[in-house]
């Protein structure tokens, strides 16, 4: 059986606020871009699902530091700031996952509230591929999640990046999934399977 049967690319939060120039930006997200952009076109052109969660928060988000919460506004839904970079090659078919839609309630994982478990169980999804920001923030609690959920987890090491609010946030965090059993993987190596 390939590597790649009942396989899913997840892409978490690959926004313009966490992006240079952005609200809540993380240093050198941009970067995982172009990378993002060849796993897409591997995926798409082997027809598996491909879906991008995106936080999509109301105007007066309880995560934001005016509501008493610990970030800036970003990512305000339908805002400029919400959405995809534009040099994000989205393929021809995929499945966005709107999170922390709620005003009371903040979520990091693209599993709390979103009904991404049923829909990946419908798609008969075992195996996910996780890149995207941030990885010590919401890619952490997804991946989480989702091994706590029974899926198999590779996280594209060359497809995140952290926020850092501490200097070694994103390397702790690439440890944690790892202990809780995920594979870490670089993207050369998924493009050679
Ligand atoms: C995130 C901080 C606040 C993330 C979301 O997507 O990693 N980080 N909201
Ligand atoms: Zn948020």
């Amino acid at each position: 059986m390939s590597e790649l049967e009942r396989a899913a690319l997840l892409i978490v939060d690959l926004q313009n606020d966490f992006c240079p120039g952005g609200a809540l930006a993380v240093a050198d997200a941009d970067r995982i871009i172009p990378v993002v952009n060849g796993l897409v076109k591997f995926f798409g052109s082997r027809d598996l699902p491909i879906l991008l969660s995106r936080d999509w928060h109301p105007q007066k988000h309880c995560s934001f530091r005016g509501q008493g919460g610990s970030w800036p506004p970003h990512c305000i839904r339908g805002s400029m700031g919400a959405k995809f970079p534009e040099e994000l090659e989205l393929p021809e078919k995929y499945e966005i996952i709107s999170k922390a839609v709620e005003q009371e309630k903040d979520a990091y994982s693209a599993f709390q509230d979103t009904g991404l478990k049923d829909l990946l169980i419908e798609k008969d999804v075992q195996t996910l591929y996780v890149c995207g920001l941030a990885t010590d923030v919401c890619v952490k609690d997804t991946v989480l999640d989702a091994l706590r959920e029974g899926f198999s987890v590779y996280v594209i090491t060359d497809a995140v990046k952290g926020v850092n609010l501490s200097p070694n946030d994103s390397r702790t965090a690439l440890e944690a999934m790892s202990s809780a059993g995920a594979e870490l993987i670089d993207s050369l190596e998924i493009l050679s399977l």
